[in-house]
């Protein structure tokens, strides 16, 4: 009867509240509207593609769309095939091909094979829009509709567009202007605007806010008025544009497919857990890499290099890792030193001195190789074949730091070997401990073809205007997301790259492709796991490297910024990231670098970074409260490794973030919505800094607690904003009751004398500290295992214990049970120091194993009780009474 029938396509699920679809139930777009205006709707600009031949398949469905109205640029695809899979219980896939000519898809990211079944359980209902096509999916439990592509009767919004060189899908949200996050990578608030185009395309330029920058991150999540989470990602890495209007965002594609994942949650932590899925969970990082490090752009010699150990040491500063910039390099040169400010000697006294003092030394390279014909490496990499051509096969030619480059293709095996084989003879002469990446957007300093020095900001864009249907010109196709010339600041996109692939469709992927290879080979090399930092990612660079958030200036709104900035790579699966603390661009001040070295020494990546011809800010280059402040700052970070390390450990195995906004924890609390001048680490802790000059109180939100003081214990009043002191050597961070976490209390020096390093800070006591809920319970984690040897979590070579406290007959017992041991050195690791905030009944008795314990304060004012000079081994199970009698 009904012309226009929505197709159901599944009613079965596992949660115990579902309710079940039937036929008779309606969405925003009803059968009956539909149908009242079939005629105008059939007829209505809004209506593309039809759909047929709905098919139920093993794993979903497959079906058959139909051009009726064509798009606005030519080329449209006539007949369409739609895939759907259902991957998981969570999880679906939705993918449409032209199945006569095959279209770009993105390699390698996919880690998710196709289903070959449907899974038993699902939480998502598929419907289908059969005339002026589209599908919505429905979350089971509450019927919430989550993502809903079909156009409605007076088309409002309009249905898909798949033409050669566009794509577009628009998505209706029920309520307006929806809670949404993500679309990276950009410098902006954390809760993006519902008035706005965000542009997706890497890109080198000096961190404007709300422009695209170095990745690429096609991936949003929505959280609803119900608290419950949900995401998308469209797995394309061409250009787009995402236009948010207040109910609705509009996928503009200029290429590939739509292949788009998504993702039921509920929370948003399973958003985010569901997605690495897909794209890869976390790298484990070496141990070592989440120490403090030190970089600067204009150190200009190994001695001025050297010399910034040095002072480090005379000011009692840990530093973990030394870094060089560009500075090094012969002439910008990679895999060269300049003989006369870097020698070879130097350079090589200078990382045995680090290595003596279990330091670690990292330098950049660039992708860019000089077409310098006495410069080995450019021989080589010509004669290899391995580099990105112009269409007649060409080498191409840019320019960037050494002046002229051609640029290796990292998807060429020919590359993999080439760059393996420099970084390793590199190694030879720099025994490096990391790499890092720069300049992969790709970058170049001419626009496409056009060389000058003085790069013009629109320079094709008026080409644009001329563009013919028969004169495509990827640089300016018909449709141009950020409306800017695509080759701006980069190599012209016409270029080409192993097995013919264009640059129009794997700009996005430079960045991921180096990161690949340069991992690969680092492990090699190495014998490690890598450490390395990239500045292009795009959706599975977190599985390999991590990434900074690049060049951006030393001012107050620069640091805050860089808190959503985490948050996003957090959920961009990158929980390996930090700001340049301190700013890099322009001069910093005492007071900022005070306060940006408080807040750097959270981001799970902490490094000091400065540019070329700004004042320094190595942490002892302003006075001496500075530097103190500096040393407490990187202390506390080295005392909460334990903790980092094992939210490192739970983001590898888990795909969980590392630190994370606070609506992850508290997603029915719309305080937390908008909220990013504050963050969690983990779910433990509450970080909030002082982002503004002159400040010495901070305001803070307390969402549900109780939430204690991490420093001293004292409890601090929940659900509400409170002002807190902050003067200039206070960061406040307070521990959410329920929370148990593993520190190593670190002081400034190790035993020799020297500042501390993270080889030494790993073998210090273990203190817990746990912190009381509500419900009298806490619960936490430890994982160690040797910090270094690539694959221990897969390989078991890892210990991993379980804490857990509850109270049972008024007495309180702390539980610690093994999950893995794997690591033999755990039996060497002690926890002695046992410290619980929000003891609220004195406590007169402790047992340890069974027999009484008297090492113990009880302070009744703070409620903080202390259990010192214990000895138990990481290794072993133990339980820990206590109780008032
Ligand atoms: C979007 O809305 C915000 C808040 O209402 C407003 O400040 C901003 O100017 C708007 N932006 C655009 C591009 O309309
Ligand atoms: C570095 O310092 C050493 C020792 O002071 C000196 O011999 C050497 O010439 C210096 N090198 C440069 C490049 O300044
Ligand atoms: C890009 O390369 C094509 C040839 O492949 C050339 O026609 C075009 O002019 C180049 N674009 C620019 C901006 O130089
Ligand atoms: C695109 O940029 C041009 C100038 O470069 C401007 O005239 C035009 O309005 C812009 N279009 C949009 C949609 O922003
Ligand atoms: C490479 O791809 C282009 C279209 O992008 C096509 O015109 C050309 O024939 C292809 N060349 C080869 C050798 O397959
Ligand atoms: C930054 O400081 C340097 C010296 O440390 C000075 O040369 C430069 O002019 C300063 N820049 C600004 C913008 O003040
Ligand atoms: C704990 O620290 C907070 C913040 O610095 C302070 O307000 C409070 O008085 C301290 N409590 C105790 C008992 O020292
Ligand atoms: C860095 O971000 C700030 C906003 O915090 C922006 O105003 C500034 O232009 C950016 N810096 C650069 C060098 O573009």
């Amino acid at each position: 009867m009904l012309l226009l029938l929505l197709l159901i396509a599944s009613v079965c699920s596992a949660s115990a509240n579902t309710q079940t679809y039937t036929d008779t139930d309606t969405d925003t777009y009803t059968n009956a509207d539909a149908d009242k205006d079939k005629d105008t709707q059939t007829s209505s600009q809004c209506q593309h593609y039809s759909l047929s031949n709905l098919t139920p398949t093993n794993y979903g469905y497959t079906g058959a769309l139909n051009l009726v109205n064509p798009g606005p640029y030519g080329g449209d695809v006539k007949t369409l095939q739609l895939f759907v899979y259902f991957q998981t219980q969570q999880i679906v896939r939705i993918k449409i091909i032209d199945p006569t000519t095959q279209r770009w898809e993105v390699p390698y990211v996919n880690q998710m094979p196709l289903p070959t079944n449907k899974p038993q359980f699902i939480d998502y209902n598929i419907k289908f829009q059969r005339d002026n096509f589209g599908f919505s999916i429905t979350r089971v439990s509450n019927g919430e509709v989550l993502f809903n592509t079909s156009p409605p009767a007076d088309c409002y919004t309009s249905g898909m567009i798949y033409e050669d060189n566009y794509l577009e899908m628009t998505n209706r949200f029920q309520e307006t202007n929806p809670n949404l996050y993500g679309l990276g990578e950009r410098v902006a608030p954390l809760r993006l605007q519902n008035n706005f185009t965000y542009t997706l395309f890497a890109k080198d330029q000096g961190t404007p806010v709300d422009l695209n920058l170095y990745g690429s991150h096609p991936f949003y999540m929505h959280l609803s008025p119900s608290g419950n989470a949900f995401g998308a990602f469209l797995l394309n890495s061409n250009a787009m544009d995402v236009v948010m209007q207040p109910r609705s965002l509009t996928y503009k594609v200029i290429g590939g497919v739509f292949d788009f994942f998504f993702f039921m949650g509920p929370t948003p932590e399973s958003v985010v857990q569901q997605y690495s899925q897909v794209i890869g969970t976390p790298y484990m990082p070496s141990y070592w890499s989440l120490g403090w490090h030190q970089c600067r752009w204009g150190y200009k010699s190994a001695n001025e290099t050297f010399e910034v150990i040095y002072k480090y040491a005379q000011n009692n500063i840990p530093l973990e890792t030394m870094w060089n910039d560009i500075d090094y390099m012969n002439m910008f040169q990679d895999f060269t030193l300049d003989p006369v400010n870097f020698p070879a000697d130097e350079m090589k006294l200078m990382i045995e001195y680090l290595h003596t003092n279990n330091q670690h030394y990292i330098m950049i390279i660039d992708p860019g190789i000089n077409t310098d014909t006495s410069y080995a490496p450019y021989n080589q990499l010509l004669s290899s074949g391995g580099y990105i051509t112009r269409p007649d096969g060409s080498a191409y030619v840019g320019k960037v730091w050494p002046g002229f480059t051609i640029f290796p293709d990292f998807f060429n095996p020919a590359t993999t070997h080439f760059w393996q084989g420099q970084l390793a003879a590199f190694h030879d002469m720099v025994q490096y401990d990391g790499i890092w990446i720069d300049m992969n957007e790709v970058s170049s300093f001419c626009n496409g073809d056009v060389c000058s020095s003085q790069l013009t900001s629109d320079n094709s864009h008026a080409a644009q205007q001329q563009v013919s249907l028969h004169s495509f010109d990827p640089n300016n196709p018909p449709y141009l997301p950020g409306n800017v010339s695509l080759d701006m600041h980069t190599i012209n996109l016409t270029c080409v790259q192993y097995g013919n692939m264009s640059v129009y469709n794997t700009h996005n992927l430079y960045g991921y492709s180096e990161t690949m290879v340069t991992v690969a080979a680092a492990i090699d090399i190495l014998q490690t796991r890598a450490t390395v930092i990239s500045r292009s990612t795009f959706p599975g660079s977190g599985h390999h490297a991590g990434h900074w958030l690049g060049d951006n200036n030393s001012e107050f709104a620069d640091m805050y910024y860089s808190i959503p900035g985490i948050l996003n790579m957090n959920m961009f699966g990158i929980p390996m990231v930090g700001a340049d603390i301190c700013g890099f661009g322009g001069n910093t001040t005492a007071e900022l670098c005070a306060r940006w070295m408080q807040l750097g020494n959270f981001y799970p990546f902490s490094r000091n970074h400065n540019a070329i011809g700004s004042m320094s800010q190595e942490p002892y280059t302003f006075n001496e409260e500075v530097t103190a402040i500096s040393i407490a700052a990187i202390n506390g970070k080295y005392t909460l490794l334990p903790f980092y390390y094992t939210l490192f450990y739970q983001a590898h195995a888990l795909g969980t973030p590392v630190v994370r906004p606070l609506f992850f924890e508290f997603p029915n609390d719309p305080n937390t919505y908008a909220l990013d001048t504050q963050f969690l680490v983990g779910t433990s802790l509450l970080v909030s800094p002082v982002l503004d000059q002159g400040a010495t109180a901070v305001v803070a939100y307390f969402p549900a607690g109780p939430w204690y003081d991490y420093f001293n214990g004292t409890r601090v009043p929940d659900s509400l904003y409170a002002t807190l002191v902050a003067p200039l050597n206070v960061i406040n961070v307070h521990m959410r009751g329920g929370s148990i976490i593993p520190t190593q209390p670190t002081s400034v020096y190790n035993v020799s004398g020297y500042p501390i390093t993270t080889t030494i800070a790993r073998t210090l006591p273990l203190r817990l500290l746990v912190a009381i809920d509500n419900n009298n319970q806490a619960s936490g984690q430890l994982y160690v295992d040797d910090g270094i040897s690539p694959n221990t979590y897969e390989d078991g070579q890892y210990t991993l214990v379980n804490f857990q406290l509850n109270l049972k007959d008024q007495i309180f017992a702390l539980e610690a049970s093994i999950i893995q041991q794997g690591y033999a050195d755990a039996d060497n690791m002690f926890m002695e120091t046992v410290t619980v905030y929000g003891a609220a009944d004195p406590v007169t008795q402790v047992m340890v194993d069974g027999h009484g314990y008297t090492d113990f304060t009880y302070e009744q004012s703070t409620q903080v009780l202390s259990i010192i000079n214990l000895k138990l081994p990481v290794s072993g199970m133990f339980v820990i009474n206590w109780y008032s009698d």
